[in-house]
């Protein structure tokens, strides 16, 4: 997954409206609503310590405050260390954190000091992209297209293959996609099948992943990749709902999955 830039942390608190209103309209939960049932938790005063980590590219401006803001946005209570790093680590320990919320440029991690559990924004993100795609009102079947198996779309897939759809998937690294076939027993997705998906859950870095021949009219796309798999201009042709944000779903689903063991 590419690093966030500031500028993609623009405009949260409208980028985040904004998507709330399309969640709840094609899945029937709001956000926080389908977070509370994907996860069957309840924030319950946790307060969350937000470390900003210089490791490798260093600080991201607006990163921890944007965390900061999402955290109390869904109820939770946060704070950003005074310090950064192992000091930062020391700081949010000592000041009676519950939740530990940190990232480096590989991983972004919450993790439940009170409760053992850990996670990974990757995870946490393919999980409730996915969940949300699949909850999608208007589905034709039960069949749902999963485009790239990386570390987010492999989450993804593993959790709408255990939730009993039909999921077929995508990857040029043919090795991806057999671990998929054989360890969560998807289907392949070949363009020539002329398959045509009302759900699609795109998990790729790139632009323009996602083509005419893959999707029907007024289908669901979720993802959280930046940039958007869907080109502009086929969005507005089919019809289609696009469910895609920065930061603040994937933060929401990594702070629910964190609240039980
Ligand atoms: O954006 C990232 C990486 N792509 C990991 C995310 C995985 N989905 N990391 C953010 C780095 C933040 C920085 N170290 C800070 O400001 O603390």
């Amino acid at each position: 997954m590419a690093l966030l830039t500031p500028e993609d942390l623009e405009n949260l608190s409208s980028q985040l409206e904004h998507n709330n209103e399309i969640v709840k309209r094609v899945t029937g939960l709001d956000i926080m609503d389908l977070c509370e049932e994907l996860y069957g938790a309840q924030p319950n005063s946790e307060r969350v310590g937000i470390i900003p980590i210089t490791a490798g590219n260093g600080i991201i401006s607006n990163f921890t405050a944007s965390l900061l803001f999402i955290v109390n946005y869904f109820g939770f209570e946060g704070f950003i260390t005074e310090h950064p790093d192992v000091t930062g680590y020391y700081e949010a320990v000592s000041q009676g954190a519950d939740i530990i919320m940190m990232a480096d440029d590989h991983i972004f991690t919450a993790h439940n000091l009170q409760k053992g559990a850990i996670v990974s924004n990757h995870v946490a993100t393919g999980i409730i992209y996915a969940d949300i795609a699949s909850r999608f009102l208007e589905a034709s079947s039960k069949d749902i297209l999963v485009i790239c198996l990386g570390r987010v779309g492999y989450a993804g897939a593993c959790h709408l293959a255990e939730k009993g759809f039909n999921v077929y998937a995508c990857d040029p690294n043919k090795g991806f996609l057999q671990k998929a076939v054989d360890e969560l027993g998807i289907k392949t997705y070949c363009s020539d099948d002329r398959k045509k998906f009302s759900m699609v859950f795109e998990a790729t870095p790139n632009a323009d992943t996602i083509s005419e021949g893959m999707i029907e009219e007024r289908c669901l796309v979720s993802t959280p990749g930046i940039p958007c798999g869907l080109p502009p201009e086929i969005g507005k042709k089919y019809r289609v709902d696009l469910v895609m944000e920065p930061l603040v779903i994937g933060v929401a689903s990594m702070l629910y999955s964190v609240l039980r063991k």
